[in-house]
Parts: C-alpha cells; sequence; structure tokens
C-alpha cells in the first residue's frame, strides 16, 4: 500500500489524542495545537461535519523517527543524511485516485468549506499552512515543491500568498515574464516525509521533492492530473486545491505568526490565487500545520536542513567527524547546534563557518559541542557554553552577512524590499581541546560521580530522577 497521511496516522494512533469535544477551528485549534505534545485528531468541528483534523505529527524527534520508521530517536538526522545522499525516486501516472472522490469545480469552488484555521490573533485572516505547492517549470517540465503560506480573502474563489526567493518563485518569474497565468496546486495531507522533503530546498535538475521523499519511502509516487488546470497532484493526497496565478494581480498579504513566533516580516502586496477547483477523500482529513512556537512547522524546514548540513560539514577538511546537528524548534530555525569531535585546532572554527555560509539563510547562531554534551538538552548545551568556551577567543561575531528574510531583528537592505536582509552572524565553540592534544583535552572531561554506571544502582536512579 502506498505510504500515506492515513497509513502514517494508523502506525501512530497508540500516541494520537483524539479529542470528541466540539472545537472550532476558526478560533480554538490554534492554541490547542501549540500546546500539545504529541499528535491530536479533532473529530468535531461544527460546520464541518464530514471533515477530521490532525497536528503535530512531527514535532520532535520520536515523532520524526516515527516517520522514517527508525526505533532510535536520535538515528534520524543521521539517518536521513544517509538517505539524501543515496536515494532518488520517480513519480508514475494513475487514472483513478482518492483525492478525486469529491469535486468542487468552477462555480462550486468554496475555499471557505474546508476546515482551514486561523493560526494566531492578529493574524490577516485564516491561513492555509500546510499546503504542499507545486508548481512547474514551464521551460523544464520539471515540478517544484514547498510549503507556503495562503491567506484566505473574503472571496471563496481567491486567496493570497507569500513566497520565498526560492523555486517556485523562479517559475513564478517565469510565467510573469511570458505574462501568462501559472498553474499551481496546493496537496494537503500526505505521509509526512513527502511533508519533509517538500521543504527540501537544494538543487534538483531532473526530479522533484515528491520524487525525493518517494526515493527514502522505496517507493514509486502516484500522481494525477488536476482537473481544471495543467498540473500532477499525488493521488493519496487528503485535499488538492486547483487554480491560476495571474502574472499582474496583487492583493494584501498578511501578517501571519510564523515560524519566528512574530507576525511581522513579510506582509504587503502579493499575487492572488484564482482557485478553479476544489477534490478531496470522502471522509476527509486535513492535515494542520499550527505555526506558532515549537510546532510540526519548524522541524518540516529544518529536517532535510540538518540532514543537509551533516553531509556538508563533514566534507569541511575532507573528513570532520560530524556526530550530529540539531536546529532546535524552540529556537525558530535561527541556531544550530553540531556535536562533532575535532582532532585539529582550527577544525571547529572552519566547521562553524561552514554552517554559517550553507545553503540555508537560517542559521544565525551556531554551536559547536563534543559527544559528551546532549544536543537536545538546552542546559547541557548553555553548560558547555559557560564551561568550555573562552568567549575571546572562542565566540565569533560575523558581520555584513545574507539573513533570513523573515527575521526581523536584522535589518532590511532597502525598506521597500522585504526579502533582503544583511546583518551579524555568531559562531560559538564550545568544545575541548582537539584529540591531537590529548592530555589538554583530558582535563575537559566531565568528572562521572560515584556509583554511575554501577548496574545495582540503576534502579534507585529512576526513582531518584523522579521530580517531586
Ligand atoms: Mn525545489
Amino acid at each position: 500500500m502506498p505510504h500515506s497521511l492515513r497509513t502514517f496516522l494508523e502506525a501512530i494512533d497508540n500516541r494520537m489524542l483524539h479529542i470528541h469535544e466540539p472545537v472550532d477551528p476558526l478560533t480554538q485549534v490554534g492554541y490547542l495545537c501549540s500546546e500539545s505534545q504529541g499528535p491530536l485528531m479533532f473529530h468535531n468541528m461544527p460546520g464541518f461535519d464530514d471533515w477530521r483534523l490532525t497536528d503535530i505529527l512531527i514535532k520532535d524527534r520520536e515523532g520524526q523517527a516515527a516517520a522514517f520508521g527508525l526505533d532510535n530517536a536520535n538515528e534520524v538526522c543521521p539517518y536521513l543524511a544517509e538517505q539524501m545522499a543515496t536515494k532518488r525516486g520517480k513519480s508514475v501516472m494513475v487514472d483513478d485516485a482518492p483525492v478525486k472522490e469529491v469535486k468542487m469545480l468552477g462555480k462550486d469552488v468554496d475555499l471557505h468549506a474546508l476546515p482551514i484555521p486561523q493560526h494566531s490573533h492578529g493574524d490577516g485572516g485564516r491561513y492555509l499552512g500546510s499546503g504542499i505547492t507545486i508548481t512547474k517549470d514551464p521551460e523544464t517540465g520539471i515540478r517544484n515543491e514547498a510549503i507556503i503560506r495562503m491567506m484566505l480573502t473574503d472571496d471563496p474563489q481567491k486567496a493570497t500568498f507569500w513566497m520565498a526567493a526560492r523555486h517556485n518563485y523562479a517559475h513564478y518569474m517565469k510565467y510573469v515574464e511570458k505574462d501568462e497565468p501559472m498553474p499551481m496546486a496546493f496537496a494537503i495531507g500526505l505521509h509526512p516525509v513527502y511533508e519533509i522533503m517538500s521543504n527540501w530546498s537544494g538543487k534538483h535538475e531532473d526530479f522533484d521533492e515528491l520524487e525525493y521523499g518517494a526515493g527514502i519511502l522505496g517507493e514509486d509516487i502516484e500522481m494525477i492530473k488536476c482537473d481544471t488546470i495543467d498540473l500532477e497532484v499525488p493521488a493519496h493526497a487528503e485535499v488538492v486545491i486547483e487554480g491560476l496565478v495571474h502574472p499582474r494581480d496583487r492583493a494584501p498579504e498578511g501578517p501571519f505568526g510564523e515560524f519566528t513566533t512574530f507576525g511581522a516580516g513579510a506582509e504587503g502586496p502579493a499575487p492572488v490565487f484564482q482557485i478553479t477547483g476544489i477534490t478531496h477523500r470522502k471522509d476527509p482529513i486535513f492535515r494542520h500545520m499550527q505555526a506558532t512556537w515549537f510546532t510540526d512547522h519548524q522541524p518540516l524546514i529544518t529536517l532535510p536542513m540538518e540532514a543537509t548540513y551533516y553531509n556538508r560539514l563533514k566534507e569541511t577538511h575532507g573528513n570532520t567527524n560530524i556526530l550530529d546537528v540539531f536546529v532546535p524548534p524552540w529556537a525558530s530555525q535561527f541556531m544550530m547546534i553540531i556535536q562533532m569531535e575535532a582532532r585539529w585546532d582550527g577544525q571547529v572554527r572552519d566547521t562553524l563557518m561552514s554552517a554559517l555560509s550553507g545553503p540555508n539563510l537560517h542559521v544565525k547562531v551556531v554551536i559547536a559541542v563534543d559527544e559528551d554534551v546532549d544536543i537536545y538538552n538546552a542546559e547541557e548545551v548553555l553548560w558547555a557554553i559557560a564551561c568550555r568556551c573562552d568567549p575571546q577567543t572562542m565566540a565569533h561575531i560575523v558581520p555584513n552577512t545574507r539573513l533570513h528574510p523573515l527575521d526581523i531583528s536584522i535589518p532590511q537592505v532597502r525598506e521597500d524590499y522585504t526579502v533582503m536582509r544583511v546583518g551579524g552572524k555568531l559562531a560559538i565553540d564550545a568544545t575541548k581541546p582537539p584529540t591531537w592534544r590529548p592530555e589538554d583535552r583530558q582535563k575537559f572531561s566531565r568528572v562521572r560521580p560515584m556509583g554511575q554506571g554501577d548496574d545495582t544502582v540503576a534502579k534507585l536512579v529512576e526513582q531518584v530522577r523522579v521530580k517531586r
């Protein structure tokens, strides 16, 4: 059976919290998703009787391990790095698909009928933040996927959207150049590996992000033609929204509470999506991605980023021993923690510089620690900064570097241009001396309390650890 949102939900049902009380997706879902520590399914949404809504599927390493079929949560980054370096999948066309079971076409299109929430107070409206956005390069015919934000308007057949200046945007610019409408579709509710890989932003000349995800899942992804535009969409999605982007249409978009936890950053006139069709499954499940602090929103982007950097940083000096890379969701994608073992002096600094000038603009603060520091525990990382780092020689600010368009702590280059910010980046070396100086390194070993490693006290240790 092809991997789908439903096969994944079945596999994690033991962790799912099913909520049967009535909940309003427009005004109440945001906070519940924001606070949830695990997967949620809302079964009762007044006004959206046929629908269910799910979120918080891959917020932490445990959820991510489940998506990749791994038992050990700490293997997620190295595993994905290996998969991304070696796997490429493909797509196949099919004639019939679950996503075509119910159709609203032409005049019948009503985007408002979907349980699309408002995420945060202050948002410009209800926002679709979970749609895999599909466009096609008009010259090469290669598709691109990314998850971008789309704002509902008073018109149920019109929405506005914001695109960072990457691949979909390049397609859009080609259509603007030709002065022709761009076909675009949003696919909602796929297996999380497809969602994760849709956020990968590397170079791809003869495949697309969905095919990349298919390779990692070990299958071909089944695609089907749209009903109203010339484009293909995943057959096993829960919902597909089809439409056209006319090259000269503009309308207000934003504010939107983003992964930064700020509403500001990209508001302004934006392109308009004229919706020509919506198709979905019977008994549809709406996959929401709440966009506030530490939800699925952050790891969806940082997962392919962590794996890409894991592979990239290993190439520092030809072969650096990178053990793990973590972009903590609680730091909103702008901090990277690298666990590594340095052999030579200078190797950590070079690795940090590599991280600061990598493919993503997100990385503003980068911290390197050793193998004995748990990079998933902020207290451990802060201990290493406090006790293994001389700020005079081991912390560096690199000025005049390009940073993420939504990082409002960094100045814009031009007042009228929201996608270009230049400022400083911070590198912190919180590692021990390298392994070629073993005596110096030894002094920075952490002491172990008496009894650690003694099997007979192991059970008591579990008891004393419980907070009381
Ligand atoms: Mn791309």
